[in-house]
């Protein structure tokens, strides 16, 4: 099935926050935010903003009911800043005006005055000054400090990793609107209805039934609505509640930019000893996330980092730790992957660093330790149905890794200024949300009396095709064609306390709950066409819209069947709900069986550098992958190339810079480069993994969503090959991302 909303994107006729139609009297919020990133505030004057006709009102801390406070994890954030700022781009009033632009006037209108007080934009450096969120944690396995003598190699070793900056084509935006009797009504573009729901609610102070939170989809979210669509949502809310009026808040581009946060940067220190068959023996890797201001969802993804650390590799004596580190910059959040690409990044720096040392290469080192099963992480979940050496085995073959290294050695004799490298890069990824609670999702199901169905899940549509997923189980269990069903929004109204959108586990945990849903709507309907029949229930089937009998065509279609149990007062609505089984964490052991599964796969990437101008082109990706048993081929494989390609922007071309003050450089599309189908791999081929899939997962078909990001980090050592074939004494400094300047620095170091 062909991805629903595919036509209404193309004609640009799909609804998004900006589209929803303008309600007359609508007031236009814009965000005044903090200009330096920590102080105190000494004052701020408004009046001469206030005095700009058009300007309805200005909203600040002092206007809230409720609490100032939005901290989805810990109580560490609030909506505006009161006393002091922590990092620019806070915000710290909300004007309202009769249209955007004289908001926007207004706002150049605000004085503040601050007292400026040090800023920490370093990990490294917040950590020695006690500085952070939460405290430490440790993931250990056997014990690393025995290991090291049973090593004939040790290598130790510095990594940095950049951020990212989601760039979602939708920005940030609300849409509030009064209801009677002081409710709410909120459109809001964000992955978490229910997270907006509950903070608006404790902000406001009303409860949660008097908020209404709907959510059509998303022009992108990738993490970056996990959390952080929520203040503009409450604004819009609040500004509502004291107004009366509808409020929309939208993020101009570089407002958004400077005002979200992004994928954390890490600094990390690692160990790494391997034996004389290139065993990885023990790694000790300590991990500086660089958390932002709050704690925004960064415990989650620093935690993620700890189960990603040793990536595809099983090693017996691993001890990782990781601390949460406070400056001020944006808080950083969710970012497809959340929190694992930086712990792989850091486990292949360190294969990569060894490899060189001994002057062999890479993928020796990868492919003698990869995982199998009945290995154990050092969460303690034992690896089941991961087949890394089999998805190696098949790119050899498929893809003929020897021809291309053949190829690429003989290209590289023959050019002295161009230069060819490779890299593999295995992944594994857990899928579940590591905090066990939130894996549940509910859907509710009408069978309208014609026939037709609408469905209402806890998933948001932000282009990785849920809905149609969604559909293709409805339409299978119903045997009705597509055109019959229809997807509602996420609405808080329908499904109530739903988990975000995120983990890569929307399908599987929403699509459960459907199926559950459906499966008991098909049995009510069943049940009513056997006593028509006078024949077991058993003996009925449902095939392209009609009522089978013991395998044979029935003179009854879908439409009669649904119109007979209607009039025979069945019910035809039903509400599934599904809780993942067996998984469990302990946190005081940091044991336990987290994931529900594991994903896996391989990308072999292939590079070009240009060896005169640092500039790099990439000649393919070939990628073995896990898909289970698919139930969207098309739109998996989309989500493979686009993950794939974001992956890559994050490891070459996106750099985010901040200055010293905290002030963001790259705060637009003209200093923030993301690769366009330029820079995209000329081929990207994806061979799908035969396995028998697992019953965790919707239809047998595995989570997609996030694994595919980190073949991308293959992109990077791919480089540093090529580099290599030009300058011998070249030595990594593993400092993502790649930027051609960098390269260009490395070719002639
Ligand atoms: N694909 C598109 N087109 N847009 C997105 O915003 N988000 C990614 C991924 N793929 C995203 C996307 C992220 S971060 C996650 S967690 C998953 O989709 C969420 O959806 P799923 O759980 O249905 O896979
Ligand atoms: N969000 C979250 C996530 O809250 N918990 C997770 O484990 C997670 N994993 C990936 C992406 N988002
Ligand atoms: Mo994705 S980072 O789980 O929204």
């Amino acid at each position: 099935m062909k991805n629903i909303d595919s036509k209404g994107h193309v004609t640009g006729t799909s609804i998004y926050i900006d589209d929803i139609p303008t309600i007359e009297g609508t007031g236009y919020g814009v965000v005044f935010d903090s200009p330096c990133a920590h102080g105190k505030i000494i004052s701020v004057n408004y009046s001469k903003a206030k005095a700009l006709p058009g300007v309805i009102h200005i909203i600040t801390h002092k206007d809230i009911p409720g609490e100032n406070q939005i901290g989805g994890i810990l109580p560490d954030e609030e909506l505006f800043a009161s006393q002091e700022v922590h990092f620019q781009g806070q915000p710290i009033a909300l004007i309202i005006a009769e249209s955007e632009q004289i908001a926007f006037k207004a706002r150049k209108l605000i004085e503040i005055e601050i007292d400026k007080k040090t800023v920490i934009t370093d990990p490294r450096e917040a950590q020695q000054k006690g500085q952070l969120i939460f405290p430490p944690r440790t993931f250990s396995l056997g014990n690393t400090k025995d290991s090291w003598k049973d090593c004939s190699h040790i290598f130790e070793g510095k990594v940095d990793i950049n951020g990212q900056e989601h760039l979602y084509i939708e920005t940030q935006g609300a849409y509030a609107q009064p209801l009677e009797n002081g409710n709410i009504k909120v459109s809001s573009s964000t992955q978490g209805p229910t997270a907006v729901q509950r903070a608006a609610a404790k902000v406001l102070n009303i409860g949660m039934h008097t908020i209404e939170v709907d959510v059509v989809r998303l022009g992108g979210g990738f993490g970056g609505k996990e959390d952080q669509a929520t203040p503009w949502a409450i604004m819009a809310a609040l500004g509502t509640q004291i107004l009366r009026i509808p409020i929309k808040v939208i993020l101009h581009r570089m407002d958004d930019m400077r005002m979200t946060g992004k994928r954390h940067p890490y600094s990390a220190d690692y160990k790494i000893g391997l034996n004389k068959d290139l065993k990885i023996v023990g790694y000790e890797v300590t991990f500086f996330q660089n958390a932002g201001a709050a704690a925004d969802l960064s415990p989650a993804v620093m935690e993620r980092t700890l189960f990603h650390a040793t990536n595809s590799y099983f090693i017996p004596n691993v001890e990782a730790t990781a601390y949460s580190c406070k400056t001020n910059l944006p808080p950083n959040t969710a970012f497809r992957g959340f929190g694992a690409p930086q712990g792989m990044f850091v486990i292949e720096s360190a294969i990569a660093y060894a490899a060189n040392e001994l002057a062999i290469e890479k993928q020796q080192i990868q492919k003698v330790n990869l995982l199998k099963d009945g290995d154990e992480f050092p969460y303690g979940q034992i690896a089941e149905g991961v087949g890394l050496s089999p998805a190696w085995e098949t790119l050899v073959s498929k893809f003929n890794l020897k021809a291309t290294q053949k190829e690429i050695a003989s290209f590289n004799k023959t050019n002295d200024a161009v230069k060819k490298g490779y890299a593999l890069m295995p992944i594994t990824f857990g899928i579940s949300f590591t905090k066990t609670p939130m894996n549940q999702a509910r859907a509710l199901v009408h069978i309208y009396s014609d026939g037709s169905v609408g469905i209402s899940t806890g998933a948001v549509e932000m282009g990785q095709g849920v809905n149609t997923k969604m559909l293709q189980i409805a339409a299978n269990i119903f045997s009705v064609s597509a055109n019959r069903i229809k997807l509602e929004s996420t609405n808080t109204t329908r499904v109530a306390n739903t988990s975000p959108t995120a983990a890569s586990a929307t399908a599987d945990l929403n699509g459960k709950a459907l199926e559950k849903a459906c499966n008991a709507l098909a049995k009510r309907l069943k049940t009513t066409a056997a006593s028509y029949f006078k024949v077991d229930v058993g003996t009925i089937q449902f095939k392209d819209e009609q009522v089978l009998v013991n395998g044979n065509t029935s003179d009854v279609s879908w439409n009669q069947l649904v119109d007979m149990a209607f009039l025979e007062r069945v019910c035809l609505t039903e509400n599934g709900h599904y809780a993942t089984p067996i998984i469990n964490f302990n946190k005081d052991k940091e044991k336990g069986h987290p994931f529900a599964y594991h994903v896996f796969g391989l990308a072999l990437t292939e590079v070009t550098v240009d060896c005169i101008r640092g500039t790099y082109e990439f000649d393919a990706v070939k990628i073995v992958h896990d898909f289970g048993k698919s139930m969207n081929p098309t739109v998996d494989r989309g989500q493979i190339e686009g993950g794939l390609v974001q992956g890559m922007g994050w490891m070459t071309l996106e750099e985010i810079k901040y200055t010293k003050e905290g002030r963001l450089l790259s705060n637009s599309l003209s200093t923030y480069k993301v690769p366009d189908v330029y820079s995209a791999p000329k081929q990207i081929l994806i061979e799908p993994l035969e396995t028998e899939g697992t019953d965790m997962a919707i239809l047998k078909s595995k989570a997609v969503g996030e694994p595919p990001l980190m073949y991308g980090i293959g992109a990077y050592f791919a480089i540093e090959n090529a580099i290599k074939a030009f300058n011998p004494a070249y030595k990594s400094t593993f400092n993502a991302p790649f930027t051609h300047e960098k390269v260009l620095m490395a070719l002639y170091n």
